[in-house]
């Protein structure tokens, strides 16, 4: 049984990027799913003794436990001396692709997830009352995230770190997948930002098929639209 436990569910984006890199760089792990919809986040034994937040995803690697997608993919590569394209050693590159980290975490998250939770998940599974203001707000965050990334992330090559992916590219490619759930791809057709959606789509190959299995059930049930 391997020592490195991942918490984490394949609805959510975050747990995606881990998982896409634990899979992309064949590092074994043992999975503990949590049911986000099913609330399980918020009772769940393990989780709660591994991530004081209750959020996924989660880690414990041989007693060592932390939370944060951005900082647990930050452990892995370090402990896991994965090839060098994934978080460069240059002091700029990586460097660049931190700086893409910190501004996904918090611009490209509020304007996605929050579109997400406020147009979708929230009134067609939450029960939560429409609040348009709210869906307006986060529309315009995301619209200025996708600009920020086709007019500023995606300049210095096929991906946002350079010629190859790195885990800069897993986290804003997660966010905005997301929305694929219920038909909507908040970007233009042959823009920079599809472009690069193509190419990190096709550079995670199969592993994208297992990483989107939940997404593209939900898609396919129609539960969303
Ligand atoms: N910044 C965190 C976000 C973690 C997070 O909020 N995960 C969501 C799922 S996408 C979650 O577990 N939500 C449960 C909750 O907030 O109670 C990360 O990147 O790991």
């Amino acid at each position: 049984m391997p020592e490195l436990r991942i918490f984490y569910d394949l609805l959510s984006q975050p747990s995606r990027a881990v998982i896409l890199f634990l899979e992309m760089n064949k590092i074994p792990y043992e999975s503990v799913l949590i049911n986000l919809r099913g609330g399980e986040h918020k009772t769940h034994e393990g989780l709660g003794k591994v991530n004081p937040f209750r959020t996924v995803p989660a880690m414990d690697d041989n007693g060592f436990c932390l939370g944060e997608s951005g900082a647990i993919l930050r452990y892995l590569v370090a402990k896991y001396k994965v090839p060098d394209h994934w978080y460069p050693s240059k002091l700029e590159d990586r460097a660049r692709v931190d700086e893409c980290l910190e501004w996904s975490d918090v611009n490209m998250k509020e304007g996605a997830s929050g579109y997400f939770v406020y147009k979708f998940l929230g009134p067609k599974m939450l029960g939560m009352p429409v609040d348009s203001a709210k869906i307006e707000e986060r529309k315009e965050k995301l619209d200025k995230a996708i600009s920020s990334l086709e007019n500023y992330f995606l300049t210095r090559g096929k991906f946002i770190g350079g010629d190859d992916i790195s885990i800069a590219d897993l986290k804003p490619f997660g966010e905005i997948t997301q929305l694929w759930i219920f038909g909507v791809k908040p970007y233009e057709a042959g823009s920079k930002v599809d472009v690069w959606i193509n190419n990190v789509k096709e550079r995670l190959g199969p592993h994208y098929d297992k990483a989107y299995k939940v997404n593209n059930e939900i898609m396919e049930q129609g539960v969303l639209k």
